[in-house]
């Protein structure tokens, strides 16, 4: 058994691949900016020193563990040395803290206070640089950079876009966009995983909460709500009162009526209807030779990575709208009437763990007559601030049930939030059309976890399906790559941006949980099996809106007109 000692206490090493994991393993919260377990090892921001005796002070994050190392964590040179790195960071940050989107959750403010930073011994040197608002999803202010370079890691690293990266040197270095242009105009998927690494109020998700507002207050207006899948298990961590990925829906209602949302639906019963699209596509694609492997669509930040990177792939995307955008046109055709409310004055609000959504709606393609058809997106943040502004205390109102009909869905639509959920919900339609028998047991759980790739072949009705899945752009980039070389084949693939899907989204509470996507995933799962209807196709409202609304069934011409799009490079 190896050990070394930590502040003169023995601790096994069992694997860890740094010091700082091994010295957070023995409960001490070592500080630190740049280091993330996810991300490779870039040791700038020196604050997680330690002395190990005999070699001097170091950085814990890019030192490897040796049996019998005596370390201290916490010397006067050390406390020192933190000090005058915060005090120097400080000094050149915009200190706009009361105001600071990342106020009460940023690293900066939260290591200055643990240190006992009180006063800054170096004169403020703020270079006044441009906020880039640019862009739909983000807004990137470089006055509040650290420099750490989480961003751009996580960029390049998990997503393989490199959007970020560092320019000059000294004391001008920056992080910013390739060429310094706006980040509207790179290859940004607005994934928003930059925001969630970002220990500061250098890259947040854009607010749209002064807009929904303005409407909630319009007494013309009727303002409804879509609420996506994994917002439901997002929510309560930054409402406080609830355990980390419970389902808060119906509190969550609640609190949204208490706003002064009028109705409030569930993107769920539009993911069912996704479902009967998506699925109907594919299955048509495999009976009639159609392009393949078919990708799923619902993911706009994986749609602007294929169109950026993989045009030759767009025929290889499933035409169906995603479900917030299948909701927005379902919302728009019925909504009206249902509501005795002027079309221009309904306002149709989204509630998404998401970024690339606030990208999605604003997208030429998903309007009509110049009126997009989901007006604005809330983050789950948002909504949170949104909640908390008001003073509502979530965890003690009664619950409630969604709106009806837009409210009902199966759990096949709930799942959609974790990475597999689209590909598993599409199977236990498409399983069942093909056999023809009802299935059972409905789950696949060859979909579920957090494996960088998920894959399975099927036998259904005499046929092989194969099947992947994918999170995180870096992963889908793989599988492209070697689909494109020849070296993998399937017939159907499902690919989110986030790692860990939506639930992980860059629109969802910060955590530093290091299950939390785990967590929030098996509130979706659980919240499945608790459903009375599991399978998209059991879903009698989402016929019912085929036989008012989209020409009685699934790909029919009202449907196609509605509920699918095309891409472009
Ligand atoms: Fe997702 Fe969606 S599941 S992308 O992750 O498909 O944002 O939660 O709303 O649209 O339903 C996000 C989450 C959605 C959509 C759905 C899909
Ligand atoms: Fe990169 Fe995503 Fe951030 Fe854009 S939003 S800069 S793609 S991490």
């Amino acid at each position: 058994k190896k050990t070394l000692f930590v502040n003169n206490r023995e601790i096994e090493i069992a694997g860890e691949r740094n010091l700082l994991e091994l010295i957070r393993k023995a409960g001490i919260d070592i500080p630190t900016f740049c280091y993330h377990s996810e991300l490779s090892i870039y040791g700038a921001c020196r604050l997680c020193l330690v002395d190990v005796k005999g070699r001097g002070i170091m950085a814990s994050c890019s030192t490897a563990p040796e049996a019998g190392m005596v370390i201290f964590t916490d010397t006067k040179a050390i406390r020192n040395m933190r000090k005058i790195n915060v005090e120097l960071l400080l000094a050149s940050h915009k200190r706009e803290c009361p105001s600071c989107q990342r106020s009460a959750n940023c690293s900066l403010q939260d290591i200055a206070r643990k240190l006992g930073v009180h006063d800054v011994r170096y004169k403020q040197s703020i270079k006044d640089l441009p906020v880039d608002e640019s862009s739909p999803s983000l807004v990137r202010d470089p006055n509040k950079c650290v420099l750490c370079g989480d961003c751009v890691r996580v960029c390049s690293e998990v997503q393989s876009v490199g959007a970020l990266d560092f320019a000059c040197r000294g004391s001008n270095a920056r992080v910013v966009p390739a060429f310094d242009s706006n980040l509207s105009e790179v290859e940004c998927v607005n994934c928003g995983q930059c925001a969630q690494v970002c220990p500061t109020g250098a890259i947040v998700a854009k607010s749209n909460i002064d807009q929904v507002w303005d409407a909630i207050y319009d007494p013309d207006k009727i303002v409804i709500a879509q609420v996506a899948p994994a917002v439901r298990v997002g929510l309560g961590e930054k409402l406080g009162g609830f355990a980390m990925g419970e389902n808060v829906a119906r509190k969550m209602v609640t609190a949204m009526k208490i706003l002064g949302f009028d109705e409030v639906y569930d993107t769920c019963f539009a993911a069912d209807m996704t479902i009967f699209e998506e699925a109907t596509e594919f299955l048509d694609r495999l009976e009639n030779n159609g392009v393949l492997p078919m990708f799923t669509s619902c993911c706009p930040g994986w749609v602007k990575f294929a169109e950026t990177y993989y045009p030759e792939l767009l025929p290889n995307i499933s035409t169906t709208r995603s479900p917030q955008a299948i909701f927005g046109s379902i919302a728009r055709k019925t909504l009206p009437a249902k509501l005795g409310v002027k079309p221009e004055n309904l306002v149709v609000v989204s509630i998404m763990p998401c970024t690339a959504k606030k990208y999605e709606a604003q997208l030429p393609k998903f309007s009509q007559d110049g009126r997009p058809d989901v007006d604005y997106v809330l983050t789950t943040n948002e909504l949170a601030q949104m909640i908390q502004s008001m003073g509502i205390q979530t965890n003690e109102l009664e619950p409630s049930a969604f709106d009806m009909p837009l409210g009902f869905s199966t759990g096949g639509g709930v799942i959609f939030g974790a990475t597999g959920g689209v590909m598993e919900a599409a199977l236990r339609f498409a399983v069942e059309k093909v056999s023809g028998n009802p299935m059972s047991p409905i789950d696949f759980k060859e979909t579920r976890g957090l494996a960088p790739r998920k894959e399975a072949t099927l036998e259904v009705a005499g046929k092989k399906l194969r099947i992947a899945v994918v999170h995180g752009l870096a992963n889908a980039r793989k599988l492209v790559e070697e689909v494109k070389a020849g070296k993998a084949a399937y017939d159907f693939v499902e690919v989110m941006a986030c790692p860990g899907g939506c639930v992980a989204g860059g629109g969802q509470p910060i955590s530093h949980d290091k299950d939390f996507r785990t967590k929030r995933a098996a509130g979706l799962y659980d919240t499945d099996k608790g459903r009375q209807v599991q399978k998209p196709q059991d879903n009698y409202w989402v016929d019912k809106c085929y036989a008012e609304s989209f020409g009685g069934r699934p790909g029919s011409h009202e449907a196609h007109t509605r509920l699918h799009t095309h891409y472009q490079n």
